[in-house]
């Protein structure tokens, strides 16, 4: 079956920082499955599919990576895939706090699964999917910052 790894995120919408991680990623693990969940602590602009959508839209050429939805914690997902490891990226020193809360929570409600960060590539450590969203929502260019298809859907949002 080999090393099946879970890449969890909200992805509202997803960006070139998070589409690296995913193909760094996908290099070292066998099957990765991103998986959209519910941050109860963020207000999402898409709804859930639209983000799966947009995401399967921008990975359809990497084989080995199957996007989905979940409700519910995260750690019942992995166990249901069978995965053994959970992939984050971890930007600047701000993106640690929450990771290391995170990854304890997760670590107490099972032992076994381990998480991997990923550093993310310096040309994308400033980027996050709220600073694209605050930038499209006044009509600034993020071509830079997201895929084409993800471009266009901000676009029509805030049309
Ligand atoms: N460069 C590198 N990595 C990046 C970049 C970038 N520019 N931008 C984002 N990332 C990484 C993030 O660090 C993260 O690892 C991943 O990409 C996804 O980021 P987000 O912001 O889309 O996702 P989050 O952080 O909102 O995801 C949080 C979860 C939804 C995973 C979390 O809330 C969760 O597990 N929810 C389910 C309920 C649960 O189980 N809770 C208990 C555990 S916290």
């Amino acid at each position: 079956m080999g090393n099946i790894a879970v890449c969890p995120g909200s992805f509202d919408p997803i960006t070139f920082g998070h589409l690296d991680i995913i193909k760094r990623g996908a290099k070292v693990f066998d099957q990765v499955y991103v998986c959209v969940l519910n941050n109860t602590a963020k207000h999402p602009l898409f709804t859930v599919e639209e983000r799966c959508e947009l995401i399967r839209e921008v990975t359809k050429d990497i084989p080995n990576v199957v996007v989905e939805s979940f409700h519910g914690l995260l750690i019942d997902y992995v166990q249901k895939k069978n995965a053994q490891t959970i992939i984050r990226g971890l930007r600047a020193v701000s993106d640690f706090e929450y990771e290391m809360q995170g990854t304890s929570m997760n670590r107490v409600l099972d032992e076994n699964i381990e998480t991997f960060f990923m550093m993310t590539n310096s040309q994308y450590s400033f980027l996050s999917s709220s600073i694209v969203k605050e930038v499209a929502k006044y009509k600034g260019d993020i071509s830079e910052l997201v895929p084409e298809v993800v471009e266009k859907a901000l676009i029509n949002k805030f049309n």
